[in-house]
């Protein structure tokens, strides 16, 4: 661009291209703006060469930048970001290595069908592409292609708005995933007049339009249901994200047919309501002959919907916005698709009085298999186990919450993400956010802040001690922005347990992490405030103090380094090796 500028210094010394009559904008302004007139609040990112002024710029314009200490929690704040709000959430990283490590976050936020965009900066497209060896040098278009839902790359100024407008639509229309965005440094620093750059800008129009199953498709399921003897419906995480909490509620009570949260999916009806099946798992997969998954895929947490686990017999109907989904590990006798706001809006207007009327043998064998669960689990919550066990740490957490049902709660490891699986209720949609589909360790910090920043509630992070590892410094980002998050460390000194023994070596086992540490001294180091917490009543007590506070606090709760299991509830996945001798 010919236009007459000026270079001025920013108060870091950085340039920044302005114009005295505010006639030429940059490519990092009109990112800024094309995220703007699209509504973007909040981005989360690391900054660095070159994207540095895109985070001042967007301060400088009024979206919040939240700046972390690495790109992978960043990225799994702005998929957390996504799934909560249903409008993309923004990652942004410097090029090559910062890109690559906020890549993992970006296909697992595809794997999770949570909308997200990652803007990375690159480097010299001239250089990249005849491999003459940049800073930072990597063809991060194509490195994103396999990760991502979509990916782009803008190569002038004037195609920001069209980028940023793809971005959107690819996130958050069908079925949400992560999308890439490449900016290379060039067109970020490059110019253009600011009216051709005003004009430039897209603002998406329905990002996500409605898609209405086709009616039949509905008459097909409803009747389905109507003739079932045991029918059961399934929410999965895509009907949290859907905020059609009170059509999934309608159906569910003017039905009475049982339901059963997955893990996200938990709150979306309170855990406490009568229908809920919730502590008859294993009865309801195995007996239930007519099952309607509302956003839930037949994936490995559903046993891939086959035998034993379910009743070979048993019908499914399938509503999701994918229709690709429909046949993928079973048939579908039923698959209903479109977005399940609409979906739901349409079975309730199908619905006739009295159609569907669950048979009382179903309610009452739930009801039984229910209690009997719920006795046997208050059992192993109540048993006096020192050192703290997972069930009776969590029973000391639960006690808390039941006071405090608007905190957000975020859990990951294996022991402790399968025991607060079952023991923590949720009473309310979308507050509950865990490792997800691939099961992914690593999630916790950067949900909890992307939790505590969209929302302005408290958060609970309950940590195992080797999940907390992988994104421990974000405790630094938690006291840097004063968030009210209080973070609880599993303590049992070990990846699963801690009591491995090596037979081969002097070094320690595989699966043995420090029982001595004191993670709650690392939160202190920033001002946050740490407990120590060996027994149910001193990580009750801590944990209502630090709830009370609103302030960054960590509470390291000492557990048995014999408790739980290896791979948690994954034993049998576990693939052990013939040659071990023990
Ligand atoms: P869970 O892990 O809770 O079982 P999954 O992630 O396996 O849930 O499944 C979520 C499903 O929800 C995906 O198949 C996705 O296509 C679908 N989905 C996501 N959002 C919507 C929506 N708004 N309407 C319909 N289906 C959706
Ligand atoms: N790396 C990543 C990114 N995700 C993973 N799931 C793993 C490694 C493997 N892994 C698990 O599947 S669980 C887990 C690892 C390392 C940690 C389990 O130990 P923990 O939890 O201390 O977090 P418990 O509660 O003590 O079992």
């Amino acid at each position: 661009m010919e236009a007459e500028q000026e270079l001025t210094l920013t108060s870091d010394g950085a340039t920044m291209v302005t114009h005295p009559d505010g006639s030429v904008t940059d490519g990092f302004t009109l990112t800024v703006d094309a995220l703007l007139v699209n509504g973007v609040e909040t981005m989360y990112g690391v900054v660095g060469i070159p994207i540095t002024d895109l985070a001042r710029v967007a301060q400088a314009k009024g979206i919040r930048y939240i700046g972390f200490r690495q790109e992978q929690a960043a990225g799994h704040a702005a998929a957390a970001a996504g799934f909560l709000t249903g409008k993309p959430g923004i990652c942004l990283t410097v090029s090559a290595p910062g890109f690559l490590n906020g890549l993992a976050a970006l296909a697992d936020a595809t794997t999770n069908c949570f909308p997200m965009i990652q803007i990375s900066g690159s480097s010299e497209r001239s250089i990249i592409d005849l491999q003459r060896g940049d800073y930072e040098e990597l063809d991060q278009l194509n490195a994103a292609k396999p990760f991502a839902k979509a990916a782009y790359r803008v190569d002038r100024p004037q195609d920001i708005g069209v980028g940023v407008a793809r971005a959107i639509r690819a996130a958050v229309s069908g079925r949400p995933g992560g999308v890439y965005l490449d900016l290379p440094a060039a067109v970020l620093r490059d110019t253009m007049p600011t009216d051709a750059g005003q004009a430039s800008l897209v603002q998406v129009v329905d990002p996500a339009p409605a898609q209405i199953p086709a009616p039949e498709s509905v008459r097909r399921a409803v009747d389905l249901l109507a003739h079932a003897e045991r029918p059961l419906i399934v929410l999965g995480k895509g009907a949290a994200y859907s905020q059609a909490d009170q059509a999934i509620r309608s159906f569910i009570e003017n039905t009475g047919i049982p339901f059963l949260p997955t893990s996200m999916a938990k709150g979306l009806l309170p855990d406490n309501h009568p229908q809920s099946a919730a502590a008859a798992r294993s009865l309801v997969l195995g007996q239930a002959d007519v099952v309607m998954l509302i956003g839930a895929r037949l994936n490995w947490q559903l046993a891939h919907g086959q035998s034993p686990r379910w009743s070979a017999a048993a019908k499914f109907i399938q509503v999701d916005v994918d229709p690709v989904e429909m046949d993928s590990n079973r048939p579908i006798a039923a698959p209903v698709v479109g977005d399940i706001a609409s979906a739901m809006t349409e079975f309730n207007r199908a619905l006739r009085p009295g159609q569907i009327a669950v048979r009382p043998a179903w309610r009452d064998a739930i009801r039984d298999r229910t209690a009997h669960n719920v006795a046997k689990m208050q059992a192993r919550l109540g048993a006096d186990a020192t050192p703290m066990n997972f069930s009776t740490a969590l029973r000391a957490i639960r006690d808390v919450l039941d006071g405090n049902r608007e905190v957000y709660l975020v859990k990951e490891g294996a022991n402790t993400l399968d025991f607060a699986r079952d023991t923590l209720p949720m009473y309310l949609p979308r507050h509950r956010l865990d490792s997800g589909t691939w099961g992914v360790m690593g999630v916790g910090m950067g949900y909890a802040i992307a939790a505590a920043v969209e929302s302005g509630s408290p958060v609970l992070a309950v940590e195992g001690d080797s999940a907390f590892g992988f994104s421990g410094m974000e405790i630094e980002t938690i006291c840097r922005y004063h968030l009210p998050v209080v973070t609880v460390v599993f303590n049992n000194g070990g990846v699963y347990k801690g009591d491995e023994v090596n037979h081969y070596t002097a070094d320690p086992a595989p699966t043995v992490l420090m029982h001595s540490s004191r993670y709650d001294k690392l939160i202190a180091a920033f001002g946050g405030t740490g407990y120590q917490a060996e027994t149910p009543d001193e990580l009750g007590h801590a944990l209502r103090a630090a709830l009370d506070s609103g302030k960054p606090a960590l509470i390291n709760a000492v557990i048995d380094p014999a408790a739980g299991t290896e791979s948690g509830h994954l034993a049998s996945m576990n693939t052990s090796s013939l040659h071990l001798t023990h």
